[in-house]
């Protein structure tokens, strides 16, 4: 079992214990528990297999919670989590989250009406018999439908690619107000997160009302939810909600690292200050004893008052910034500009939609020194994947080719590979010698379970012909979940063969994610970011490869693709 299955089983548990009105604290201690869980950058599993080591040594992990992960590692599943289940039916749960219903009215409801889903809900608000629910009525029915409406929005989180293209259409509309003077976005955005619940705003501005007034005549704000002295909150499209904050200028390092958080990134912030007399908020740094304020216009200062280098905000997490900041070893995040290679893309000989010339030229347009061409291989068929044949055609004609990008870009001819169901790789050995670069990936078979998904990857990786992984676990964000692999087992056998490990920097999949490229940097897996791109503008997603991998705490020398050619190839 890994981490993140034991940290959804803890935050699981949590959420029926607050539905059940349980004590907040030991609510806290498991969602505190899985966030530790998940954060982690090594297997639980191994932990308790080791003897020389305590679970409950770890931060954030009592006593009870590590007796239950032993548990759950041992048997597979939590006594307590299988009766709360019967318990609380799922519905209840989301009932509950409605705006307006809470646990309390949600469960009368839920029994009266044996409803079993937000639909039946819908239905039933619909059809008028919640209204005739006792102490519900018309009213209350018509606010359960706008606040199901509601829900079902507010669930939805934005990748942030989209977030980011909508956070630089409203910096653009707001810029054109001359009342702001300065402007910057905060939140999950500015970490980087891949998700965004909501987009955060904040401006000096010379006068607030002016500023808000902006924002409210943005062309595609659909309603003001509200709105007072220093905040405004719009949604703009369908429903997604943007907020604004004015501050003061001496002030605005403070908000910046307030909004900018996390929450628990925030909370170890407050420890530390109140461990040196200090307290920090949106406002200030603050000396308790007679309220002066020690700093609070930049976040350097807000940062050097508590006695820590300024923390980019990819690593305000909670995971290990603060161990890196008191060590004095940040590391030092890798940048767009380190990037000299792109070792996946399609042409038109497979599903791309540009050929081999126009990839290399939009290559050298973006600066870099190498690619590799990576079509599909045959089992792809809806791609028109690559048999043995197709392949060596092509590469005979990367051969034709390179002389015309002499000294400009070198060429690799590549291959991606697939894994195939039954195991092995799609193309013989003999073929796969041939190539200079080998990606091998999962595309069938993702519905299998996990030993055998596992053992298929495992193939792979032992095969010496196999360079790197590509997009190892599959997802889609918000749209598919990772199929089911033992990410340890793959991790410890690339880092046992010298495989390396993609970062799929395409948005939908950033896959890796934060957590694991954490883990393959601390096992020394060379980690290559690559675009995968279908397009020549497809070529322009390796940011958000970037993103990712600086909130895995990624430098320079963790990334393969950053080498020179010459370093690269020494390594291949
Ligand atoms: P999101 O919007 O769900 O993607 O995530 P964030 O991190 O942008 O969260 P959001 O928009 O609710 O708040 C922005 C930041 O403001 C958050 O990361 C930390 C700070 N913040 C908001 N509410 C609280 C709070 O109740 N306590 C503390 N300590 N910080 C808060
Ligand atoms: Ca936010
Ligand atoms: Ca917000
Ligand atoms: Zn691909």
């Amino acid at each position: 079992m890994d981490n993140a299955t034991i940290a959804n089983v803890f935050d699981e548990l949590a959420e029926l214990l607050e539905f059940k009105g349980e004590n907040p604290f030991r609510i806290r201690a498991y969602t505190q528990g899985a966030k530790a869980i998940r954060d982690l950058d090594e297997s639980v599993a191994d932990i308790v297999d080791d003897p020389d080591r305590k679970l409950s040594d770890l931060a954030g992990i009592g006593k009870t919670l590590a007796e239950k992960t032993e548990t759950l590692l041992k048997t597979g599943k939590l006594p307590q989590l299988v009766k709360l289940r019967e318990e609380v039916p799922e519905v209840l749960i989301q009932m509950a989250r409605i705006p307006g219903l809470g646990a309390k009215k949600a469960a009368k409801l839920q029994k009266e009406l044996d409803i079993d889903s937000l639909a039946d809900l819908r239905a039933a608000c619909v059809a008028g018999s919640v209204a005739k629910v006792k102490g519900f009525g018309a009213k209350t029915a018509e606010a359960i439908l706008e606040g199901l409406a509601i829900a079902e929005q507010a669930a939805e989180r934005i990748r942030w690619a989209e977030g980011d293209a909508l956070a630089r259409a409203i910096g653009r509309h707001m810029e054109s107000c001359s009342h702001i003077e300065t402007m910057q976005w905060a939140g999950s955005y500015r970490r980087g997160r891949e998700t965004i619940g909501d987009l955060d705003l904040l401006v000096v501005a010379s006068d607030r009302d002016a500023a808000m007034d902006h924002l409210e005549s943005y062309a595609d704000r659909s309603q003001t939810i509200g709105r007072g002295d220093t905040k405004i909150s719009i949604r703009v499209g369908k429903a997604f909600q943007v907020d604004m904050r004015c501050v003061d200028a001496n002030q605005f390092g403070a908000a910046l690292q307030y909004f900018t958080g996390s929450q628990a990134h925030n909370v170890h912030t407050r420890r530390i200050a109140k461990d040196k007399g200090l307290k920090i908020n949106e406002y200030g740094v603050f000396r308790v004893d007679d309220e002066t304020q020690v700093a609070g216009e930049t976040e350097e200062d807000v940062y050097a008052a508590i006695g820590l280098p300024w923390i980019a905000p990819e690593l305000r997490e909670d995971r290990n910034e603060f161990k890196w900041a008191q060590a004095g070893e940040i590391p030092e995040l890798i940048t767009l500009d380190d990037i000299r290679g792109d070792l996946h893309m399609h042409t038109t000989a497979t599903d791309g939609q540009n050929t081999i010339r126009e990839m290399a030229d939009a290559a050298i347009e973006r600066g870099l020194k190498y690619i590799a061409i990576t079509d599909h291989s045959k089992r792809v068929s809806m791609a028109m994947g690559l048999n043995a044949d197709r392949l060596r055609e092509q590469w005979a004609m990367i051969d034709e080719i390179r002389p015309e990008y002499e000294g400009k870009l070198v060429i690799l001819k590549g291959i991606e590979c697939d894994i195939l169901e039954s195991g092995g790789m799609d193309l013989p050995d003999d073929v796969l010698a041939e190539a200079d670069w080998v990606l091998a990936s999962v595309h069938y078979g993702q519905r299998q379970p996990r030993e055998q998904i596992t053992e298929r990857i495992l193939g792979a990786i032992e095969n010496e012909h196999v360079d790197c992984i590509a997009h190892p676990t599959g997802r889609l964000i918000n749209r598919r979940p990772p199929y089911e692999v033992d990410m340890d087992a793959v991790m410890k056998a690339a880092a046992a063969n010298g495989t390396l490990m993609e970062l799929n920097a395409n948005p939908a999949r950033l896959d890796l994610n934060d957590v694991h490229l954490a883990a393959a940097k601390k096992l020394g897996i060379p980690i290559v970011i690559s675009t995968d791109a279908h397009t020549v503008d497809g070529m322009d997603v390796m940011q958000y490869g970037i993103k990712q991998a600086r909130r895995g705490g990624l430098t320079k020398a963790d990334v393969a693709n950053t080498m020179t050619y010459k370093q690269f190839e020494k390594l291949l």
